[in-house]
């Protein structure tokens, strides 16, 4: 762009959102400071090198940190955008009501160097009205300055709500092309944050309001997390009636209007598993539906704990291998992971009998600490173990042959080995409960 000033851009939270975020404006050429409570990880960045793993952050990063572009600090300074991605988890009430401290402590620091011509972005996943909250703070304290939908002047500053859409695993792919909903406080905010995003994203970017795109980020996560409880809840079904749930979809999916999608050991992630809740939060009772699909897909870690278990009991002395501990497939990310819970309730219950292969983990998590359960490779789980329960559908899994399974009883969460002889053993370990 002829005359193009690049902005000065400061990124609050240097997360799994934060990191790549920070990466990919500063390769767009802006000037990035990256904000982080953590020294540990400010001086893993300013080295060059990450705390997370994504696929070819590495190499961004240290590129554009060798460039000058990226610096990471503990302390905020002043900018020209201020990009806000910090967590927003439950609070520890209980009733997985949202938490948005940790948005309100990033305002804080922010207005204390905002000035006049400034632009403020929040990208957390937040409760409807965290951005006008966001907004009321920072307009309380800087007085000094006009904040859009308070003064009927042009106001001072610009704040919006940008949600990230990505997948874990293709983060900057999906950071760059993805389409992203811009949700300006006023139309004229939503404009500034509009001219920002152009400058990095392919994707297409949809302007509307700030609440509307609040909504629009919970409603993407809670619409999957209701068609995944469909499906589970079909599998449960389909465990009651010795059917195969996985023929049944697969059939099913052949109409031209329907689309089921694939039953598993429950919900995990950060995202899918907790979204919905912020939507229920905001309107509890209208909300019977996405409360119950949260509910279905937490029963159906019980579920597969209990049948699992049928199946350890019905063959004693036979070793297991749980195969997976991964919130899903191919990627080390181990946090709200259903099969982690099975595993480690399956531990918990039968001790040195369970076996564990997760090819993305070192070392088992501390929960299977004194239960006697250990992880062994694929291979030997393969040659040792008569019982295979395979809780994540990782492709190295998936591409275990016939012959290396047909004598082993299995018990597929995943539906990966659809060739399996019986494939209702999981009906199978119903069966030997009752
Ligand atoms: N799962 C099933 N059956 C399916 C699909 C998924 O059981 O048919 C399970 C997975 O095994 C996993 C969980 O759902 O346990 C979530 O996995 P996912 O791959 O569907 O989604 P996430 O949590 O990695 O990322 C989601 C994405 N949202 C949507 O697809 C609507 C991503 O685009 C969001 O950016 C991300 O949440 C986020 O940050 O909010």
């Amino acid at each position: 762009m002829m005359g193009d000033v690049k902005p000065d851009v400061c990124v609050v939270g240097l997360g799994y959102i934060g990191l790549p975020t920070a990466a990919i404006i500063a390769r767009a050429g802006c000037k990035v400071l990256g904000l982080d409570v953590s020294q540990h990880v400010v001086d893993t960045i300013n080295r060059g090198e990450i705390h997370i793993e994504e696929v070819d952050l590495d190499g961004l990063v240290h590129g554009v940190v060798q460039r000058g572009l990226l610096r990471a600090s503990t302390e905020i300074a002043p900018s020209d955008v201020f990009v806000i991605a910090v967590p927003t988890p439950f609070a520890k009430d209980g009733h997985h009501t949202p938490d948005i401290s940790y948005v309100l402590a990033a305002a804080t620091q922010v207005a204390a160097v905002l000035k006049a011509g400034d632009t403020v972005i929040l990208e957390s996943t937040s409760p409807v009205g965290t951005t006008d909250q966001m907004r009321d703070l920072m307009a309380g304290l800087r007085p000094d300055l006009k904040f859009p939908g308070k003064t009927k002047e042009t106001p001072d500053v610009s704040i919006a709500y940008c949600p990230e859409r990505v997948l874990p695993g293709r983060i900057l792919e999906e950071l760059t092309n993805n389409d992203r909903s811009i949700g300006g406080i006023t139309p004229r905010c939503a404009r500034k944050a509009l001219a920002f995003y152009k400058r990095f994203v392919r994707g297409t970017c949809v302007t509307t309001d700030a609440r509307s795109a609040e909504m629009t980020k919970l409603v993407e996560n809670a619409y999957r997390d209701v068609n995944i409880a469909f499906a589970n809840e079909l599998s449960m079904v389909a465990d009651k009636m010795g059917l195969d749930v996985w023929e049944v979809i697969r059939l099913a999916n052949r109409h031209p209007r329907v689309n089921i999608l694939q039953p598993g050991p429950g919900v995990g992630g950060h995202c899918i598993a907790v979204d919905p809740w912020f939507i229920v939060a905001g309107a509890p009772d209208e909300t019977p539906l996405i409360r119950t699909a949260r509910n279905v897909n937490d029963g159906k870690m019980h579920h597969v704990v209990a049948k699992a278990s049928a199946l350890v009991e019905a063959h004693p002395g036979v070793k297991v291998a749980c195969l997976g501990l991964a919130f899903k497939a191919n990627i080390d990310d181990f946090r709200e992971s259903p099969a982690r819970y099975v595993a480690a309730s399956l531990a918990r219950k039968f001790g040195a009998r369970i076996n564990v292969v997760e090819p993305y983990a070192g070392e088992l998590p501390r929960e299977f600490e004194g239960t006697g359960a250990v992880q062994i490779d694929l291979d030997t789980a393969l040659e040792e173990c008569g019982v295979l329960i395979v809780l994540v559908d990782h492709d190295v899994f998936k591409v275990i042959p016939l012959a290396e399974r047909s004598g082993k009883v299995v018990y597929d969460t995943r539906g990966i080995w659809p060739d399996q002889p019986g494939v209702d053993v999981a009906a199978a370990g119903l069966r030997l409960a009752s």
